[in-house]
């Protein structure tokens, strides 16, 4: 039988809902608390997003990391990657029995060497099947689809924050019904099949339901999705979170009830998503929206958008994004900034009281000085900003004491020793301020030590 059970730092974090109370946010932030308007308002999506605990990410093209101009805005602006392709059924597996995971570990590579998060994406799909697994049914497809699951789950585990386990199982319209396909004809278990074999190869990892047109509250799809995590939250199925794509068309617009949505998925216990963010024409005021509403909400964890400039979106020709084609920011991308930095931290009781100790120096001689400043505490995690001084350009070296880890960086260049312990943080011209967040994994007493800081 599957086992549903969840290694204990993650149950934690689970169970400890991102929340903070207005008054301790401000005193725990001290002097990096972000008021709106303020001259320290963050100047990144990702930096940004970070100081409410949260992420902003955005798919990637793995071939486009070769494109210097791409790879520039994605490290400077997303602490969170989806592979917009690469961790798909036919890419992962092309020949059965054969994996091909080149593209995606290269992915991950360059997640994990810039301190951003990583989103699975997908292990279960009716689309994007290699040719050998269109032409199966029964118990034969049922039974490659778990092997799917369970060899890629396990070759990525301890590396992606999220799975999207299932994607796109219901059809759209008014009937509230299961989209067919090979896998609904193995039996309408397979959904909840997968995510008892994803939790069993990597019990670390939150799992999500991810689907499009779930984004207005009053469709018959966002209700029978609603149905069903109500279903797997009341009989165990380990469900930890649900994606929203919010692919906003002409045809499919941002929705006045979204928080609706949002907030009402989160009631049931599990977090929320905002998937694959694209907007026809990046009107300002529905992207605005967007951040606003994920805001609002304690359990919407984050923001993806699908794609870095309009030139590498999936329908370019409406121009959906936050970048143009020459990778300039448009009026779109000001109004998620800004949403974001006017941002209040979410409501609610601290489960873990603000750190008192030790903001540390590192010994003279480097040339630098580094100082400390602890940001704000959530349940489950922590920022740390890091202010340098007498270098305009430095290294600064950062130890973590697991099994704490970070999880995010903003405003400087990371890599880390083989141990993924101690990071060494470079300037990377955004300034003489780097920051990070940390998650406890059940230690929240432990702070970063720095190591040295470093001139030049
Ligand atoms: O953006 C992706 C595009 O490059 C692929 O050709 C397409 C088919 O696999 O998938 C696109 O991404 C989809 C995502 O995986 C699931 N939700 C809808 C996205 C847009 O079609």
């Amino acid at each position: 039988m599957a086992n549903s059970s969840r290694a204990p730092g993650r149950s934690r974090r689970l169970r400890a809902a991102l929340v903070v109370s207005a008054a301790v946010g401000l005193l725990a932030t001290a002097g990096a608390v972000v008021l709106p308007g303020s001259a320290s308002a963050a100047s990144t999506l990702g930096a940004s997003a970070a100081e409410s605990g949260r992420y902003f990410g955005t798919a990637v093209a793995v071939s486009r990391l070769n494109d210097s101009a791409y790879t520039t805005i994605l490290n400077r602006e997303f602490n969170q990657v989806t592979a917009e392709n690469e961790m798909k059924i036919d890419a992962l597996q092309p020949n059965q029995g054969q994996f091909n995971y080149g593209n995606a570990d290269r992915l991950v590579q360059h997640a994990r060497s810039q301190g951003m998060l990583v989103r699975g994406h997908t292990l279960a799909w009716h689309s994007q099947q290699p040719g050998w697994m269109q032409n199966m049914s029964g118990t034969t497809l049922r039974n490659a689809m778990l092997n799917h699951v369970t060899q890629v789950a396990t070759h990525f585990r301890g590396q992606i924050e999220w799975w999207d386990v299932v994607n796109e199982a219901f059809q759209d319209g008014s009937s509230g019904a299961r989209r067919d396909s090979n896998l609904q004809r193995t039996g309408n278990d397979w959904i909840e099949a997968a995510f008892r074999a994803a939790r069993q190869a990597d019990p670390n990892a939150d799992l999500c339901y991810n689907d499009y047109n779930i984004d207005n509250w009053n469709d018959a799809k966002t209700q029978a999705v609603y149905r069903m995590v109500q279903d797997f939250k009341s009989r165990g199925v380990p469900i930890d979170c649900v994606g929203l794509q919010s692919h906003f068309t002409g045809g499919s617009n941002y929705p006045s009830n979204y928080r609706t949505t949002l907030s009402s998925f989160a009631a049931l216990g599990v977090d929320v998503h905002i998937t694959e963010l694209d907007i026809r024409n990046a009107p300002t005021d529905a992207y605005r929206n967007v951040v606003n509403d994920c805001l609002a909400v304690a359990r919407c964890k984050g923001i993806t958008v699908w794609g870095i400039r309009d030139s590498d979106s999936w329908r370019s020709s409406e121009n959906p994004l936050l970048f143009n084609g020459s990778g300039q920011k448009k009026p779109a991308y000001d109004a998620v900034l800004t949403a974001l930095n006017n941002g209040t931290p979410p409501t609610g009781n601290p489960t873990t009281p603000p750190p008192t100790g030790n903001p540390t120096t590192p010994p003279p001689g480097g040339g630098c000085t580094a100082t400390v400043t602890p940001g704000q505490v959530w349940g489950d995690r922590y920022n740390t900003s890091v202010t340098v001084n007498g270098a305009s350009t430095w290294s600064v070296v950062v130890a973590i004491t697991p099994p704490q880890r970070i999880s995010a960086t903003w405003s400087g260049s990371p890599t880390w020793d083989s141990s993924g312990n101690v990071m060494t943080m470079r300037s990377n011209g955004s300034g003489n301020t780097f920051g990070f967040t940390t998650m406890m994994n059940g230690n929240s007493s432990a702070r970063p030590q720095i190591r040295s800081c470093t001139a030049g």
